[in-house]
Parts: structure tokens; C-alpha cells; sequence
């Protein structure tokens, strides 16, 4: 389209009446169709997300009631049945009994005598959320796994077509039809406050939030609920005199941020019921992983041995500290004829040490399968969930659990390698 004012080429009118145009502030016209790009542009600017948050309840008791129909209804806990243990998931009529996940096995068993145990079975668990994430990843055009049981779904634009509660309350009755398992979800327009909505909508259902609502929604609700308030910032906020949602929204932001730096900051968005955080796809979530090549090319194995354990504990590290498990384990070796071969695993989600070690070295003894010298050989831990390390402990105790505290304590004021798996220790001649 030629703008007004401009000179034309030439002086012939046109043979065919062009579109339409009109002027805009700039005394420019412009055809319709640019018009309708233009308005395009501005309305996905200003629309507003749709993201629905979809969470397993009571997701290890729920695998453990489908395996065993008997348990439905009762005061369920997993975990080792050992005296040091501690409870991983609980049913909902044990948490009636201020029963809850962490909590030591032994203190649980007081508080409800005639509770059922079972130890866990995280193979199983792995297996079931892989299913449910299959249908979702078979149905949602966007989706986040940030957890073993929970998922976030970027629907915007989908009331155009279907009408998002409609399509999200399908997608929920297709899991539990498929998997067996309940799932609840919360729809909201951001991340925060469709989770919150989940566990508002917990057991068993579903709630949606109207975008516009997401203040009303959260004042009335105790400060705990914002997900990033632990037991800890709880009980903080409390002495201060804070206690729900409503009152936190309102106390000014610099004060929130003299009294927890940044985070305070960022509690004061989610306690206003903003979240601008986006839904990282879940093939785009970034994998952890760490290579070497020897100085020399060996075939030496205890030096091969000692090597996969120092990468494999500094990655399981590196989880650790970032909250998260892995799925899948990737080993890579480069022989010295420069021949690359990778063979990767899927695992039962976890970030402990001596799991993780024996999966690698498993890899390692399929795949170095030349008897060649090895130039260089990697690590890689994919398809990474949230989650932390007590989850996959069943049979062991607390003093477990203490110990990798210890552990990541130390690591983490010295340094990753200045504490290593007694066979990562080389006699000198071989460090060098
Ligand atoms: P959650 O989704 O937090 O809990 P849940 O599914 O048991 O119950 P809800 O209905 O409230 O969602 O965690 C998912 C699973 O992760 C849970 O079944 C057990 C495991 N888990 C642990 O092993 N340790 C923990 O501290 C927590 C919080 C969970
Ligand atoms: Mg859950
Ligand atoms: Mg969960």
C-alpha cells in the first residue's frame, strides 16, 4: 500500500479498487489487512495466559491403593519400617493425624498406632508419572514436568477454540481414566495462582480462577500457602505479625525486602498474586552433565573407575543443589581413535549418590566394550524434575538422610571435590 502524501509512480488510476485503508495518528493509511496484523499483534501482547497446573494426589499412596485395593480409605504411610526411618508420602486419613512427608517413621506411628506401612517402590512411581506425563505430553500444546506428579500447561488461546476449563477438565478425566490415579488442577493466569488453586482444590478436584480474581483468591488464605514460604519464612513472617496472604500483599515492599533481601521482593509479587515466570517446555529443560579427557589415553580401570565416580558425584551434587532429579542417565566414551559411542538409561527419578554411581557404572561395563584406550569419557543426567533426596530413601534412615546434609554442607562451603567416595581416592602415581 502506498502511503498518502507520497508521490506516485505514475498517474493511472488503479484497474481493481484496492482495500480498503484508513489513516492511523500518522496521517499514514493503511489496507485492512495491515490493520488486522497490527491488531493481532496488540491483542496476543495483551492477552492474557492461561496456564493450568495439574498435581497427582497423594500420588506414591494412590500407586500403592492401585496395586492393592485393601488400603483404600485408611491411614497409609511409606517409608523404611525401620526405627530410624522416616515417611515419604501419606494418605489423606493419615494426615489427619498431623502425619506429613519427612516427618520420622517413628513419630508417625505414635501419632497413629494402627497405620498401615509400606515400603516404597520408586520404580513403580517413575513408571506411573512417565504414563500420565505421556497423555499430557500427547494432548497439551505446552507443558512443564516440575515434578514427579506435577505439571504446568500453557493453554493460552485455547478459549478461542474449545474454552480452557472444558478442555483442562477433559485432559483431567483422560489421566485418571488412562493412569487410574487422581489428579487434581488449578486454572489460573499464572503459574503461582493455578498452583495455589490446586491445592485449594485438593482431593479430587479442580478450581478456576478468573484472571482479574487472582487477589481476592489468595487474601484470605494463610501465608503458607504461597509455595515459596517454608516451615522457616512461616514462622518468621508470623512473629512479625503477618499471617495471611491479604496482610503480607499489604505490608510495603521495601520493608519486605529489608527484612529477606530479594526474596522479599519476590514474595511481595506472589502474595499480589504475580507471577510472570513462563512454562518451560519439558524437552527444552536443561540437562546437567560433565566430560574429561585424560591427559593421556588410558585403558587403566581403577583410574576409569575413579573418574566416573568423581564426575557422577559432582553432577549428583549439582542436582542436589538445585533441587532437582534426574530421570535418565547418558555415558559417552571417545576411544583413541576418536570413535564416539553414548548409550543412555531411563531410572527411577533420584539424585542420591550411590544410585546414580551404580546406573553409570552399569553403563560403563555395557558399553566399553573395545578393550581400546579411552580418550575422553562423560557424564549426563536428562530429564530433570524437581524434587529433593529423601524422596527415593525408603529403607534408609534418618542418619541417611543426615548424612547427605552433611555431605552437601561440606561441599558446599569447600568445595565439590574436597569429599569423594573412598574408591575415587588414587594412590598419588595415579592422580598425576
Ligand atoms: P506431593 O505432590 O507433594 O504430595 P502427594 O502427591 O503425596 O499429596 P498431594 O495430594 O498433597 O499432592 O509429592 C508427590 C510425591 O512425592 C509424594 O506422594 C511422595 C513424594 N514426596 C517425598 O518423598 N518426600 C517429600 O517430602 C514430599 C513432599 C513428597
Ligand atoms: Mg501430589
Ligand atoms: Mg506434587
Amino acid at each position: 500500500m502506498i502511503p498518502a502524501g507520497r508521490p506516485v509512480a505514475n498517474n493511472y488510476p488503479p484497474l481493481l479498487p484496492g482495500p480498503p485503508s484508513v489513516s492511523l495518528f500518522t496521517g499514514v493509511n493503511y489496507s485492512w489487512p495491515v490493520l488486522f496484523i497490527f491488531n493481532s499483534v496488540i491483542m496476543i501482547a495483551l492477552q492474557q495466559r492461561t496456564i493450568a497446573h495439574f498435581d497427582l494426589d497423594c500420588f506414591f499412596v494412590s500407586v500403592e491403593c492401585l496395586n492393592d485395593d485393601s488400603l483404600r480409605g485408611k491411614p497409609l504411610l511409606i517409608g523404611g519400617s525401620s526405627d530410624r526411618a522416616v515417611v515419604s508420602a501419606c494418605s489423606y486419613e493419615a494426615r489427619k493425624y498431623g502425619i506429613h512427608s519427612a516427618m520420622p517413621m517413628k513419630t508417625a506411628l505414635r501419632l497413629c498406632p494402627h497405620a498401615i506401612v509400606r515400603s516404597g517402590d520408586m520404580e513403580r512411581y517413575s513408571e506411573k508419572s512417565r504414563e500420565v506425563t505421556a497423555v499430557i505430553a500427547d494432548q497439551a500444546p505446552l507443558y512443564e514436568k516440575s515434578s514427579i506428579d506435577e505439571f504446568y500447561l500453557d493453554i493460552s488461546g485455547m478459549d478461542k477454540f474449545f474454552g480452557s476449563l472444558k478442555w483442562t477438565t477433559e485432559l483431567r478425566k483422560k489421566i485418571m481414566k488412562e493412569s487410574g490415579l487422581p489428579i487434581s488442577f488449578g486454572l489460573a493466569s499464572n503459574k503461582l495462582v493455578s498452583k495455589v488453586a490446586t491445592d485449594e482444590a485438593k482431593p479430587n478436584g479442580q478450581l478456576e480462577i478468573h484472571f482479574g480474581e487472582e487477589k481476592s483468591f489468595l487474601a484470605p488464605l494463610p501465608v503458607e500457602k504461597i509455595p515459596m514460604v517454608g516451615r522457616e519464612t512461616g514462622a518468621q513472617l508470623r512473629r512479625r505479625g503477618v499471617e495471611t496472604v491479604k496482610t503480607l500483599s499489604e505490608v510495603p515492599i521495601s520493608l519486605l525486602e529489608a527484612w529477606m533481601g530479594k526474596n522479599g521482593i519476590a514474595l511481595w509479587k506472589k502474595a499480589n498474586g504475580i507471577d510472570e515466570s513462563p512454562v518451560v517446555p519439558y524437552y527444552e529443560q536443561k540437562s546437567i552433565s560433565t566430560e574429561n579427557t585424560f591427559p593421556a589415553d588410558t585403558i587403566d580401570m581403577a583410574l576409569l573407575h575413579a573418574e566416573l565416580v568423581r564426575m557422577t558425584e559432582k553432577i549428583a551434587f549439582e542436582l542436589r543443589q538445585q533441587n532437582k532429579l534426574t530421570g535418565c542417565v547418558t555415558l559417552k566414551i571417545r576411544y583413541s581413535d576418536f570413535q564416539t559411542v553414548t548409550k543412555q538409561m531411563t531410572i527411577p527419578y533420584t539424585c542420591s549418590d550411590h544410585i546414580l554411581l551404580e546406573k553409570v557404572k552399569d553403563l560403563f561395563n555395557k558399553l566399553y566394550d573395545r578393550r581400546l584406550l579411552v580418550r575422553l569419557i562423560g557424564v549426563r543426567f536428562s530429564h530433570l524434575v524437581q524434587g529433593n533426596y529423601q524422596i527415593n530413601l525408603f529403607d534408609d534412615s534418618q542418619e541417611m538422610i543426615a548424612l547427605y546434609q552433611a555431605i552437601d554442607q561440606i561441599k558446599n562451603r569447600f568445595g565439590w571435590q574436597y569429599l569423594m567416595k573412598g574408591t575415587n581416592v588414587l594412590p598419588p602415581e595415579k592422580k598425576k
